[in-house]
C-alpha cells in the first residue's frame, strides 16, 4: 500500500516529508501563532459562534483526546466522522490525530446507506455526528454527537495525553474516493504525504499570516481541507472562516466582515457567486483570489471571475487520492482561463496514455508522487486495475498537456458522473436501483447541464409496467443514499445500445440524452 523504500527516501532527501506529524504540526502552530485566529465560525441554528485562536485548537484537541482516550478510543482505530462546517470538526480530528486514531471522512449529505457502509467497512469504534437523529445511520456503531463530545472534553488545564506520537509515515486518516465502482473506496492518507500536500500548497496559494481562507464547501471534502483549504491555511497560521453553507447570502456578509482574502468553490457556485456579486452591497473588495476546482470551469465563465468578482481565478484540478494541479497566480490570463493548472511538486510524474497505451499529450492521465496514494485501503482486487505495476495512479481523467506542462481536462474515462463537483459511482446508483422489484436492467449516465456540467440520467429496462419516477425517487430516498446521488432523469427502454463486445455502451446512451 505505500511507497517503495527507496522512493520514500528519496521523497525525504528533497524535503517534501519532513517527519512532521499533525499532532506535532499543531503543537508547533500553537507556539509559533497561540493567540492569533484560528477558525472562526459565525454561528448557525444549533452551532454557536465561535472564534478559536491556534491556542484553542491545540488545547481543546488534547482535552477532546483525553476524552477520547478515556471512552476507549486508540491508537489505529478507525472514527467515522459526519460533521458541519463548524470548528469541532477539526478539534476532533487533531484529537484523533493525537491518539493515532483514523478520522474516516464522511460528507455532511452522506446518509445511511454511506455511513453504515463506512462504519462497517472500516470496523469503526465509533461514529461522530451532529446529532442524536444521525445515531440511526449507524446502528451497530457507538455514537458520538456534538453534545456527547462536550460532554467528553477533559476539564481544561488537562494538558496533553501522554501517548507516543504517531510514525510520520504511518496512515493518519481515510479519505473518501469519488469512486466509479459499486462501493466507495477509501483512501488512506499518512501525516508525510498529506503534511507536503498542503504545506506546498498554502505557498502556491501565497498565504501568510494575513490571510483568510473561507472554508464554504464540506470541510471533510479533500479540496476545502488541503487544497490549501483549512490545514494549509493553519500551517501558514492564517485562519479560516467556517461558512455553514456555501450561499451568498451566507458568505458575501462573512466575506465583508471577516475579510477574507481567498475562497474555494466548485464551478456551479463560482456561477452563483458572479451573478449575486453583480446587485450585492457587501463589501468584497479583501478578496484577492478565488479557487475553482472539483469540475470543469468552462472558460466562458473562467473569464467573467476577474472582472466580475475583482480578484484572481485559481483553477484547481485535484483528485483525494492525492495529486493537485493549480494555475499559479502569475500565470497570464489565457494560462489561468484555459488550462486546470500544473502539478504541485516537481516530483509530480505525469503520464499521458493513448488508448492504445502509448505516451501521449492527449489521453488518459496516470500519476505517481509524493502525496498520490500507492493503493486503496483494504482493496488489493480493485488495486490491481487502478494502479499500474510501478504505481501509477489510473486517475479515469482524459487530459491535454500544453507545450508549457499545464494540463487541460478533456473528459473522463471513469464510469462516474460528476454533478457539479459532486462524484456519484454509476455503479453504485445502479445497483440501488436493481433492487427495485420492477426493474430489470439499469444503466446511470451523466447528461450535459448548463449549471451544474451534468447532471443523472437513469436508463431502465423494467419488468412489466415502469414505476412512477416519483416512486423510483422515493424507493431511492428509502434506500438511505444522500440525496445527490439520486437520479435527475428516469428513461424507459426497451434495449441498451452495445459495444462490439456486447457490453452496454455508455457512449450511445450518452447520445440519446
Ligand atoms: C476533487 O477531488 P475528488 O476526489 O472529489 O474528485 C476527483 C475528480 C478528478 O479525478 C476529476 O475527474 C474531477 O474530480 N475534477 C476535475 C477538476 N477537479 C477535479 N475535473 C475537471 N476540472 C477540474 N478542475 O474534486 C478535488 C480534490 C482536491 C482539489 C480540488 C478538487
Amino acid at each position: 500500500m505505500h511507497w517503495p523504500d527507496d522512493t520514500a527516501a528519496r521523497y525525504r532527501a528533497a524535503g517534501y516529508w519532513r517527519g512532521e506529524t499533525f499532532g506535532g504540526l499543531l503543537r508547533d502552530l500553537a507556539a509559533r501563532y497561540g493567540d492569533r485566529p484560528a477558525l472562526i465560525s459565525p454561528g448557525s441554528p444549533g452551532a454557536p459562534a465561535a472564534r478559536w485562536t491556534f491556542r484553542d485548537l491545540d488545547e481543546r484537541a488534547d482535552r477532546l483526546a483525553a476524552g477520547l482516550h478515556a471512552a476507549g478510543i486508540r491508537r489505529g482505530d478507525r472514527v467515522v466522522l459526519q460533521l458541519p462546517n463548524v470548528p469541532e470538526f477539526h478539534q476532533v480530528c487533531f484529537a484523533l490525530f493525537r491518539i493515532g486514531a483514523w478520522p474516516v471522512f464522511a460528507l455532511p449529505a452522506h446518509r445511511s446507506a454511506e455511513i453504515s457502509y463506512f462504519c462497517a467497512f472500516t470496523e469503526a469504534a465509533a461514529y461522530v455526528c451532529p446529532d442524536e437523529e444521525h445515531k440511526a445511520y449507524a446502528p451497530g456503531t457507538r455514537a458520538f454527537t456534538l453534545a456527547d463530545l462536550a460532554g467528553l472534553e477533559a476539564p481544561s488545564g488537562t494538558g496533553p495525553l501522554d501517548l507516543p506520537d504517531a510514525d510520520p509515515g504511518d496512515v493518519a486518516f481515510l479519505q473518501l474516493s469519488g469512486g466509479s465502482t459499486g462501493l466507495p473506496k477509501l483512501i488512506p492518507r499518512t501525516h508525510d504525504d498529506y503534511v507536503y500536500s498542503f504545506r506546498a500548497s498554502a505557498e502556491i496559494c501565497g498565504l501568510t499570516p494575513d490571510s483568510v481562507y473561507l472554508c464554504a464547501l464540506p470541510a471533510a471534502h479533500n479540496f476545502p481541507m488541503s487544497s490549501p483549504g483549512v490545514f494549509g491555511a493553519l500551517s501558514a497560521g492564517a485562519a479560516s472562516v467556517l461558512a455553514p453553507d456555501p450561499s451568498p447570502g451566507t458568505c458575501f456578509p462573512l466575506v465583508e466582515r471577516e475579510r477574507v482574502t481567498i475562497a474555494a468553490l466548485v464551478p456551479p457556485l463560482a456561477l452563483v457567486w458572479m451573478d449575486a456579486a453583480a446587485t450585492t452591497a457587501h463589501d468584497l473588495s479583501s478578496l484577492e483570489v478565488l479557487q475553482v476546482g472539483g469540475a470543469k470551469f468552462s472558460e466562458e465563465a473562467a473569464k467573467r471571475v476577474g472582472p466580475e468578482l475583482g480578484c484572481t481565478l485559481q483553477q484547481v484540478f485535484g483528485m483525494a487520492e492525492g495529486l493537485v494541479n493549480y494555475t499559479r497566480l502569475d500565470d497570464p490570463e489565457d494560462v489561468i482561463v484555459s488550462t486546470q493548472g500544473r502539478p504541485i511538486s516537481p516530483d509530480d510524474e505525469i503520464l499521458i496514455l493513448d488508448d492504445e497505451g502509448n505516451e501521449s499529450d492527449h489521453g488518459h492521465l496516470l500519476t505517481r508522487g509524493p502525496y498520490t496514494i500507492r493503493g486503496y485501503w483494504r482493496a488489493d482486487e480493485h488495486n490491481r486495475t487502478a494502479f499500474t505495476e510501478d504505481g501509477f495512479y489510473r486517475t479515469g481523467d482524459i487530459v491535454r498537456r500544453t507545450p508549457g506542462g499545464y494540463l487541460v481536462v478533456e473528459g473522463r474515462a471513469k464510469d462516474q458522473i460528476n454533478r457539479g463537483g459532486e462524484k456519484i459511482a454509476a455503479e453504485e446508483v445502479e445497483n440501488h436501483l436493481l433492487a427495485h422489484p420492477a426493474v430489470r436492467d439499469a444503466s446511470v449516465v451523466a447528461v450535459p447541464d448548463p449549471y451544474l456540467g451534468e447532471r443523472t440520467c437513469a436508463y431502465l429496462i423494467c419488468r412489466g409496467e415502469a414505476p412512477k419516477k416519483a416512486e423510483l425517487r422515493a424507493f431511492l430516498r428509502d434506500r438511505g443514499i444522500a440525496a445527490f446521488k439520486i437520479p435527475d432523469r428516469f428513461e424507459f427502454v426497451d434495449a441498451f445500445p452495445q459495444t462490439a463486445v456486447g457490453k452496454v455502451s455508455k457512449r450511445h446512451l450518452r447520445e440519446r440524452t
